[in-house]
Order: structure tokens, then sequence, then C-alpha cells
């Protein structure tokens, strides 16, 4: 039988395949590609970039929970000149997948003017920006839990790149839908959801938190519910907007359902840490299910949860 076709279209990105990497699980390409050629990946996202250099929060930063992740890493990162310098040639080289380079800033100004620094870069087929960084003082995630933040935040950024910009929405917040929608009415051409939920974990013997920090953002398969439920409710209020599901993502099952739900596309995250070659056997699980199934394209499964008509009974807030 002739193999399926895992191309898919997210806007103006044609991706080879919906299988994507999470920003901040897969560093900058080079770490994984020694375990696996990366070029077979549908779009790669880099760890969040800031204008300077930053060494993130003190440790402990991870801390592992029955069924997930809690981290405080606190957008530690090269600042945008060495990511030019060391770490975008290795990314200008790929041939497969998109290369999407994840914005953060503690101000309108910052965000703008990384967008701007990066804009006339080869090698970049896109922007994420980080409105819901869960671990930082400033900024991150105090644009993207409210609608007005966050549309003045994307309309600034829009005007100042011509690449394409995929807005990373946060979970920790009321309603999901106005976010999503302030995002996409100030010029976001994609979604991405979701980043980390804020948790906490205590040592019961010691009195004490696990992370430094005390809080850190929660991922992993404990999520992918809140996830899954986050990009139906989008995908319903905003039909036309491509949408990249995230969270707690192990197998090709589990990204199938991102995508009955409304995801075009999808990031593989805290699994790169359980299994490094969790993205490449996803995508070969991938073909297999649509091969079994006799269906001839990714593209059928957008959207195809079948829900009953009548939705009597369900929270308004998740119904829409
Ligand atoms: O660096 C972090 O602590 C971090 C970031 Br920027 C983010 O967006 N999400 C997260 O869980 N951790």
């Amino acid at each position: 039988m002739k193999q399926p076709d895992l191309s898919i279209r997210l806007g103006p990105l044609n991706l080879q395949n919906p299988v994507m990497t999470a920003s901040g699980t897969f560093g900058y390409g080079p770490e994984y590609h020694r375990l696996y050629d990366v070029n077979l990946l549908g779009g790669i996202v880099t760890k969040s970039i800031t204008l300077k250099p930053r060494p993130g929060n003190p440790a402990p930063r991870i801390y592992e929970t029955p069924s997930g992740m809690l981290n405080s890493i606190g957008l530690q990162n090269v600042g945008v000149e060495a990511f030019v310098k060391t770490k975008l040639p290795f990314l200008r080289g790929l041939r497969g997948p998109k290369v999407i380079v994840s914005l953060a800033g503690e101000s309108v100004s910052e965000y703008v003017a990384l967008a701007r620094r990066l804009d006339g870069e080869k090698g970049i087929d896109g922007f994420e920006l980080n409105i819901s960084c869960p671990n930082c003082e400033q900024g991150g995630m105090e644009f993207g839990v409210d609608p007005r933040g966050t549309a003045r935040l994307v309309k600034a950024v829009a005007a100042a790149t011509r690449r394409p910009l995929i807005v990373k929405l946060s979970p920790n917040v009321t309603d999901v839908v106005a976010i999503a929608r302030a995002a996409a009415g100030a010029g976001a051409q994609i979604l991405s959801l979701i980043n980390t939920l804020v948790g906490l974990a205590v040592d019961p013997a010691r009195w004490k938190p696990r992370i430094a920090t005390v809080t850190g953002g929660l991922s992993g398969p404990a999520i992918r519910p809140v996830a899954l439920r986050m990009v139906w409710q989008v995908h319903r209020a905003l039909p036309k907007i491509p949408l990249i599901g995230i969270g707690g993502i192990l197998t090709a099952a589990d990204a199938v359902e991102f995508m009955l739900c409304g995801a075009s596309a999808f990031q593989v995250g805290t699994a790169n840490y359980v299994n490094p070659q969790a993205p490449v056997e996803i995508l070969q699980g991938l073909r297999t299910y649509l091969t079994e199934r006799k269906l001839v394209s990714a593209k059928k499964l957008v959207g195809g949860l079948k829900v009953p008509r009548v939705l009597r009974g369900i929270p308004k807030v998740v119904a829409g």
C-alpha cells in the first residue's frame, strides 16, 4: 500500500510531518542529532532566547513527580548574540524540519528587539512567542494571562517581523479562548498550547519545597487531559487558526488524541527526557496508525473528534 501523506499545513508553514519538539526540552538540536537524524522531524522549537544571556534559577530546579515533571529553569539561555553565533549554524544546516525560535523577554520592547534582531537571519522559519513562562519574575506569563497584555505584545512583535508568528499559550488562565482570540486578532498566525501548569511539590521529611523557587511548571502525562481540553476549546471557538498541541505526548496514540481535538501538529517535550528516541518512534507510530486504518493523509485526523451534538450538562467554560 502507498505510504500515507504525513505533510501538514500550519498556516504559512508546510511541515513534512506533524512531529515537532517542544521548547526547552530539545536544547538547540545538536544534542539529539547525536542520537538520531533530526532531519526526520517536522519542526524543532529552540529553548526560549532572550536579549541577554540568563543563568537561570537556583538549584534544585527539576523534580520528578509520579506522572510528570516540575521544572523551574528560569529561562536559562545563551542570549541572542551567542545563539546566532554558536547555535544557529547547526539549525541552518538542517534540511527537514522547520526551525522555530522561541522568544522571551521582560517587556514588549525586549520581544520586539529580539524579533528585529533575528528577522534577517537565514535558517529561521518562524518565531514562537513564549508568553507563558511560569518561572520568571518579570515578563513571561504576565503577558499570557491577560487578553489585553497578549494583544499588545503580539501586535508589536507582528509589526517587527515578516516571519510566521506562533504564540504559545499558558494553561494558567480562567479562559484560554479569550487569550487565544486576543493573540489571533493581534496577528498570531498559529497558536501552540499548552505551556506548563504551575505546581508545587513538598519533601515531607524536611518540610521543604522540592524546587528552590517553591513553585515550578508541571509537564508530562499528568497534564495531557488539560491540554486536550484546551486544544478542543480553542479549535471549536477559532476553527480557522492552526493549532499545535503540547502536553504529555509519549506515544503516537497520544499525538492522535491531540490531532482529533483540532491540532494540526504537535510538540513532544517531557518525553525526550524519558526516551530520547520518542519523537521518531511517534513518527513511525503515526505512519502505522494511518496505514492500518487506510487513511491516506494525517490531515484527515485534524478536528475529527466525534462529540454529541447536544452538550447539555457540560460546564459552560468547557462547552464554549
Ligand atoms: O525556563 C523555564 O523555567 C521554563 C519556561 Br521559559 C517555560 O516556558 N516553561 C517552563 O515550564 N519552564
